[in-house]
């Protein structure tokens, strides 16, 4: 039974990737930052991804070589207390966006290596659920920071 049915689901496999264009290829991403924290603090990554594409994107994961650990997690504030949580993914809907910003989706990263200082690019890798990458260069900006402005104007 297993010997028969892998091969073939491996073909389907191979069949449906190759008659759809990439998560990835579709998605096109802007004002990627990173809020440097002081010490060991975890840093927040935030990012606005566009999704030309027909089909949903959805974002699963990401890393870099830069930090051991990175996590997809959405912040929420109820009745005046702020809290996080791990989410599972993250759909980018057929041409539109997602955005991740400081009180709501972030990557948040820890264990640096070396440490990340202000000023620094970062390449992170975005991972889609086909498995299709996308790197990203984020550039970092202080503990201060609110939003994404654009830092390439200043
Ligand atoms: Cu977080």
């Amino acid at each position: 039974m297993i010997n028969r049915t892998l091969p073939l689901l491996a073909a389907g496999l191979l069949l449906a990737m190759s008659a759809h264009a990439s998560e990835a290829e579709h998605v096109r991403a802007s004002q990627a930052w990173i809020r440097v924290l002081p010490g060991d603090l975890p840093a927040g990554a935030y990012v606005v991804l566009e999704n030309t594409g027909d089909q949903p994107a959805t974002l699963r994961s990401a890393s870099s070589v830069r930090y051991g650990s990175v996590m997809l997690h959405k912040s929420s504030s109820e009745g005046g207390v702020s809290r996080m949580a791990m989410v599972e993914s993250l759909v980018i809907p057929a041409h539109g966006k997602a955005e991740l910003a400081p009180g709501g989706y972030h990557l948040m990263m820890s264990k640096a290596n070396p440490p990340v200082k202000v000023g620094d690019d970062v390449k992170l890798t975005l991972h889609f659920d086909d498995g299709s990458t996308l790197d990203t260069r984020f550039v970092t900006r202080p503990a201060n920071a609110t939003d994404a402005g654009d830092p390439h104007q200043h």
